[in-house]
């Protein structure tokens, strides 16, 4: 195994995918520094030359980790997973991890990309009110629903926390940002009520992170 190091996240304290990584450590009990890169100050630090060294998509979160630099939240985690000890963050059921996974990835792949923040920079101007957009982009594909009915036990997948959870989360917290009420959406409520209450959870929260600002923190 290769010589392991204190990881270094690069990351913004209201990002989503940066709290999934944040999670995945402190679920793992993994030490690790935060470095923030502001998405906002400066017209967005992560769009600089020199952060473009450490994720040429110039997005948060990035690792550097055992040697190497990882983007994409979930390769992070999983390589976490991986290589330190403490709870799976996978199951070792094929058909768990699989359903795992489907939903880890309905998530990082079918709702989070499509936020306003990203879509804005990437695609450019949006024909129709923000409000709208995000609406549609972020409680549409909450047919998730559907999926963790069928399922979840006391968490996403089973009763043991996954990956699954660790997107689920921060990505609630998006949602309810913009003011998606997720009250109808029962089982999404319950999973996220529960994992709340989990220590790793609250300390990864966007509102008490070393950039959350003073008026944000609670
Ligand atoms: N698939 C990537 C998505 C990363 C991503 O969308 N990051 C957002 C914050 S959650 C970001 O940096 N947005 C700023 C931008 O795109 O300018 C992952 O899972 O890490």
């Amino acid at each position: 195994m290769a010589t392991q190091t204190k990881p270094v996240l690069y990351g913004y304290f209201r990002s989503s995918c940066s709290w999934r990584v944040r999670i995945a450590f402190a679920l793992k009990g993994v030490e690790y520094d935060q470095v923030p890169v502001n998405l906002i100050k400066d017209g967005g630090q992560q769009l600089t030359e020199q952060y473009k060294t450490r994720n040429p998509m110039q997005q948060v979160p990035a690792v550097e980790v055992d040697g190497v630099t990882l983007s994409q939240s979930l390769a992070v985690i999983q390589y976490i997973d991986e290589t330190r000890p403490g709870p799976r963050l996978l199951p070792a059921d094929p058909k768990k991890r699989a359903q795992v996974r489907m939903i880890s990835d309905l998530i990082a792949s079918g709702i989070q990309p499509l936020q306003v923040s990203n879509y804005d920079r990437q695609v450019g101007v949006i024909s129709f009110p923000k409000h709208i957009a995000n609406f549609k982009f972020i409680s549409e594909p909450f047919s998730l629903e559907s999926i963790l009915k069928q399922t979840s036990g006391k968490y996403c997948v089973g009763d043991e926390i996954s990956m699954a959870d660790i997107c689920l989360v921060p990505q609630v917290y998006n949602a309810e940002r913009f003011k998606v009420d997720v009250g109808q959406y029962p089982t999404i409520k319950r999973l996220n009520q529960t994992l709340l209450e989990i220590e790793a959870f609250k300390v990864s929260h966007p509102s008490c992170q070393p950039d959350t600002p003073a008026e944000l923190r609670t």
